[in-house]
């Protein structure tokens, strides 16, 4: 009887340890080997992408930046944000719901990047920011237009955690035709005491033509800078009122495309205007 109950005893030892040293194993085989370590959640960026009628841009963006996140071992979706109604073009209402798909597909860090930008410098770093990091990445000094030689310029290429974004209501909705709605995002991250934490790329090996290549055909691809109505007033103010919140929307589709092999993610959306709030985001029915 004493002897059956220790060989019982041993048994069942030898079965619970078995079962603590799989445990272990399935716990932290998933991303680290068979090391005993805690779970690591791995980074993942989302590119977001404004766009409307750049198919020829895209076709160059994609695979370029595609391989620059490559070789920076950089996890990345890319998404195509195209604007399908007949409004003017609303670059920042675009990004507010680019964050809400890059939310859904649990993207930590997004970069907001215009279409047309692509990184030539391998020192420019798309990695995760850090928690409360803005990153601009087309800082200043390196963007190819001189125009854009200001200190509180952050338009062309911003990353930034989700969180973050989320944080000061993502950008205004106000901002139709060409312009200012990077402007005004910078004074909701000073409104949020972010520009403390605000990161550039500097000391770069390259300049101002060898940093970026910028694939803008002035002719071609003309800029809406047409004010009408009382849009010069509202597009100079700071905006309290709208944002990711409340920017109305509905996805036409989505769908994932190749593009020389890059799975590149369109999301067909259409901006819904409020022409109370803002008349000019049409140019029906003006009359100069
Ligand atoms: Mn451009």
């Amino acid at each position: 009887m004493r002897r059956i109950s220790k060989k019982v005893l041993s048994i069942l030892f030898i079965i619970v340890f078995l079962c603590y040293v799989s445990w272990m194993f399935y716990n932290s085989s998933e991303l680290s080997g068979f090391t005993v370590l805690p779970k690591i959640k791995r980074n993942l960026l989302c590119v977001i992408v404004p766009y409307r009628n750049r198919w020829k841009e895209l076709q160059q963006f994609a695979p370029h930046l595609h391989e620059f996140l490559r070789t920076q071992n950089v996890d990345h979706i890319f998404l195509i944000i195209n604007q399908t109604d007949a409004n003017r073009f609303n670059r920042a209402s675009l990004i507010n719901v680019g964050w809400y798909e890059a939310d859904r597909l649990d993207c930590n860090y997004m970069v907001m990047h215009d279409v047309d930008l692509l990184p030539l410098n391998p020192a420019l770093n798309y990695s995760y920011p850090g928690e409360g990091v803005i990153r601009h990445i087309a800082a200043p000094a390196y963007h190819p237009k001189q125009r854009y030689d200001y200190p509180k310029f952050i338009g062309g290429i911003l990353m930034l955690p989700m969180k973050e974004f989320k944080r000061v209501n993502g950008m205004s909705n106000k901002y139709w035709g060409w312009g200012l709605e990077d402007d005004e995002f910078y004074l909701r991250l000073r409104d949020s005491d972010l520009l403390s934490k605000l990161e550039r790329p500097a000391n770069l090996s390259t300049d101002r033509a060898t940093t970026f290549l910028h694939n803008h055909d002035d002719h071609e691809r003309k800029r809406d800078f047409k004010y009408i109505y009382n849009q010069k007033n509202m597009t100079h103010k700071r905006d309290r009122i709208s944002g990711l919140n409340n920017v109305v929307y509905n996805i036409v589709g989505r769908k994932v495309i190749e593009v020389e092999k890059v799975p590149v993610t369109i999301v067909d959306v259409e901006l819904i205007c409020n022409r109370t709030w803002t008349p000019y985001c049409t140019f029906q029915d003006w009359k100069p």
